[in-house]
This record gives structure tokens, sequence and C-alpha cells, in this order.
């Protein structure tokens, strides 16, 4: 058993010294203490021997199994050193080379404040509606009674593209693409950009973002109309925020109004940020005019509607006092990281 215990140790060491690869180094481990192993079988064979040798054999064969433990465990952080130098080699990795810095990505200001808008409005049953950039001219303005010899349609205003198609000028076609294509109760909103034919100054851009609101039912009145964007505003400024209608005129809606919320700065005593006045413009919107519904195939006689838009560049510029529309659209990394 003595003999039979050093010529394994021998044997094994020799081979573990030999090994070139992690590969060959684990055959040698499973050879030695693997289930069908050498070592295995001396040492589960220990109980078979005769009591007065055991002590001294057990104890010489603990020693030659840690021994061979240990030899094997140098031998692998050996070979891995070895692998990962060759490796690193291999792909002429530099470790001591600093590292290079990723910017960090950051949320738009628009983005932010349009995904605000939208959740208020999904938590009052809306759902959010989007559709193309390029409209047909049916969609952007005929659907809507823009016919043509309105001032709107104008190519001062309007970007023309190919084919007779325009880049929208409101989020409205996604509106009567939705009524076109489902049945009432409706209520979405529509977020997106639009496209007007504007130089750049501190308040235009040729473009800019909107988000659209419409509801359509039963018995829809002016009062619902009413009701939505007060409670809208209430959720974006606070509950002392007070709404105003005042008489409009839009093409697509009668009636029409535009809104003002009281000025989120100085409550409505009148400041800088709304010009004295107490309150600040905030949406266009109305009651789909019967004829809109109509050409989307709506019943006007049945169903009535509300809609409303407003701007969301000109509600996030209030919101973190940028003085410059042009902020927005430069992507400047140094003004975005501050929100
Ligand atoms: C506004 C103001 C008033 C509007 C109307 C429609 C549609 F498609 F239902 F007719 N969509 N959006 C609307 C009404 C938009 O923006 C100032």
């Amino acid at each position: 058993m003595k003999e039979e215990l050093l010529a394994i140790q021998t044997k094994f060491a020799a081979e573990i010294d030999a090994a070139g690869g992690l590969a060959s180094l684990e055959d040698i481990r499973v050879a030695a203490f693997g289930k069908k192993g050498e070592m295995t079988a001396i040492l589960r064979g220990m109980g078979a021997l005769p009591a007065e040798e055991r002590p001294v054999i057990g104890q010489m064969a603990n020693e030659v199994r840690a021994g061979l433990e240990e030899k094997l465990a140098e031998k692998k952080l050996m070979l891995s050193k070895a692998a990962m130098d060759e490796e690193m080699a291999r792909q002429g990795l530099d470790v001591t080379l600093p590292g290079v810095k990723r910017a960090m990505g950051h949320r738009h200001p628009v983005a932010i404040v349009t995904e605000e808008l939208c959740k208020i409005f999904m938590g009052m049953g809306y759902e959010i509606a989007e559709g193309p950039d390029v409209e047909t001219d049916y969609h952007n303005f005929e659907a809507l009674n823009i016919y043509s010899g309105h001032p709107a349609r104008d190519e001062q205003d309007t970007f023309y593209v190919e084919g007779g198609r325009v880049l929208r000028t409101h989020t409205s076609p996604v509106q009567i693409r939705y009524m076109e294509n489902n049945r009432p109760p409706i209520a979405i909103v529509a977020p997106g950009k639009v496209f007007r034919a504007d130089e750049l100054d501190a308040t235009h851009s040729p473009v800019f973002h909107q988000l659209e609101g419409l509801l359509v039912d039963k018995g829809i009145h002016m009062g619902h109309l009413k009701g939505a964007l007060t409670v809208f505003a209430k959720a974006l400024f606070g509950e002392d925020v007070k709404t105003r209608f005042r008489p409009h005129h839009f093409a697509f809606t009668e009636p029409s109004a535009e809104v003002d919320f009281s000025c989120f700065s100085c409550g409505g005593k009148g400041c800088r940020i709304c010009k004295g006045e107490g309150w600040i413009e905030m949406a266009g919107c109305g009651m789909v005019h019967p004829k809109v519904l109509a050409r989307c195939g709506i019943d006007p006689e049945v169903y009535s509607g509300f809609a409303f838009g407003m701007g969301i560049d000109r509600i996030a510029m209030q919101r973190y006092g940028i003085p410059h529309l042009r902020l927005l659209f430069e992507n400047d990394m140094k003004f975005l990281q501050q929100f």
C-alpha cells in the first residue's frame, strides 16, 4: 500500500509538472481524484485495511492527497495566467491605457414634458395615438374644413413635399385617422412633431411639438371640455390654478375657444412671466365641427366631441425658465444636462 501510494504520488507529480494546458491538467485531476480516480480508489480502500495499519497508511494517504491537490492548484494558477497573457498579447490589449469615458445620454426637456402631459391624460382615461409626419393634403387640411384659399394653406406657412403631400402642420390628422378607423367612445391624445415654414426666433421654429386631444361620445358638450382642461391644468400646475375660456375661431371646431391658465408664477397678480396679465394662453379648443365628424363616418346627429391642442415646447420653456426656443433644438449637452 505504501509503495503504491508513493508510486501514485511520483507519477501524478510528474504529470502535473509536464501539463501544457488547462485541459490536460483537468484530465490529470480527474485521473487522480475523479469518481474513478486512482487516489479516490485508495482512499476508499482504507476501510478494508487491518486496524493496526489504518492510522499510518491513512495519514500518509492524506499527506499525498493534500500535496497533489496543492500542486494541482498551483499549476492551474500558473496556466491560467499564461493563458491570459497569451490572450492579451493576441488582442494587443494594453491594460495600462486610460479608459475612454462615455458621454452619458440624457432625456430632453421636451421629452420629459411630453411624458408628463401624456401621463396626466392617461390618468384621465385617454390613450396615446400617433401618425405620420408626412401627411396627405386631405388629412392635414380638407378633412378639417380647411379648404383651398384658407390662409393656413398658404405656401408661406406650409412645407409642401413631392406628390402634393405636406409636413403636417398640426397633429389633428392623427385624430382624423383615428376617427376613420375607430368608433366612439373615443378618448385620445396625439403628441408629436409638427412643421411650419417659420423663421427661428425666440418663440417660433420650423419644427415644434404639439399635443392634441380628442374625446367623442354621445351627449358630449362644452361643459365636459371645460372640465377636462381644468382638471388637466390643476394636475400640471397645482390645485390653485384657474382656467379661463375666451371665444375664438378654428375651421374644425364650432364653437371654438382659447384657454388661459392663471399664471403659475404669480398666481394671477401679474408679473414679468405673464407680462402683467395674470393669465397665460395655454391651448386652443372647441367642439368638433359636425362636418369633420361626418367626414370620418361618425354621425353628428348621434355623437358629439371636443378637441384641444397645445404647444409642448412652450410649456417646457415656462416650466424650466428657458429663454429661447433655439435651445430646445440645438442639442447642446451642456444645456441638456441641466434637466
Ligand atoms: C386645436 C384647437 C381646437 C383639433 C380638432 C381636431 C379634430 F381632428 F378632431 F377635428 N383635432 N384637433 C383642435 C381643435 C386642435 O389646436 C389648437
